[in-house]
């Protein structure tokens, strides 16, 4: 359905080098869409853009990290020397570190905040700089259950994901008016990198599996389907939104 093709449109996915981040840029190439790849590691970077090629994507990389800003506004600023068009923009790097609140330093509190949310702010800002003019854009966010609820020993990183949620209906607040809409995506427990101390702990994952109406953990492709609508013609008038994909844990006790 064109309803839902993304062809003539160019994709920026933060930390797209893995996880969830890489499942997102592919489903969005799937779809149509030229693709950006960001991470801060190059190489890895490359490598993911040749394989992503071999299928006959179009993918180009820009190797930045978003937590420094003057970097974000040096690469947006080669975009445009390049015209590059960033139409769909998603926000997905970050960083999880846990730890007892007492525990933690400012200083690990401020590297999470600064690369889940703050982020997600200078990103953005940079994006719909350019969207605001040609009246166009589509803003994904990604959230997290934590950023409804609260889980022991992830405090920066849940307060970063409720900062994002707020974040999504900040930018819609000011943005829709100008043909810009921003939604957020909230995975559940997912198979990544950045889980896999939780996957391999028996009892991590016995509770992830009963507090999971859907009894098991999400792949990282299966959040293509969301990312893909919310970049799409298909949500056109949807903005300020977070869509849990998590097999129904945030809707039960
Ligand atoms: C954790 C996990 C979670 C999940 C995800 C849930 O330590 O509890 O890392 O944060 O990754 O964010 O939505």
């Amino acid at each position: 359905m064109t309803l839902f093709d993304l062809s003539g449109r160019t994709a920026l996915v933060t930390g797209s080098s893995r996880g969830l981040g890489l499942a997102i840029a592919t489903g969005l190439a799937e779809a149509g869409a030229s693709l950006v790849l960001n991470g801060v590691d190059a190489a890895r970077l490359e490598a993911r853009a040749e394989t992503l090629r071999a299928k006959g994507y179009s993918v180009r990389t820009a190797a930045f990290n978003v937590a420094d800003e003057a970097a974000v506004v040096a690469a947006f600023e080669a975009f445009d020397m390049d015209d590059v068009a960033v139409d769909i923009l998603v926000n997905n790097a970050g960083i999880q570190l846990r730890k007892p609140i007492v525990e933690l330093s400012t200083a690990e509190w401020q590297k999470v905040i600064d690369t889940n949310l703050t982020s997600a702010f200078v990103v953005g800002r940079e994006a719909a700089k350019r969207m605001i003019p040609r009246k166009s854009g589509k803003i994904v966010n990604i959230g997290s259950l934590t950023s409804e609820l609260a889980r022991a020993t992830v405090a920066p990183y849940t307060v970063a994901k409720g900062g994002i949620k707020l974040l999504t209906k900040s930018m819609t607040a000011e943005w829709a008016e100008h043909g810009i809409q921003v939604n957020a995506i909230g995975p559940g427990y997912m198979i990544t990198d950045m889980n896999e101390a939780l996957i391999n702990n028996p009892q991590f994952d016995a509770w992830v599996k009963g507090r999971t109406p859907a009894r098991r953990w999400g792949k990282p492709e299966e959040l293509v389907g969301t990312a893909v609508y919310l970049s799409s013609a298909a949500s056109n008038f949807v903005s300020g939104q977070i869509i849990y994909v998590d097999g129904g844990m945030i809707s039960v006790l």
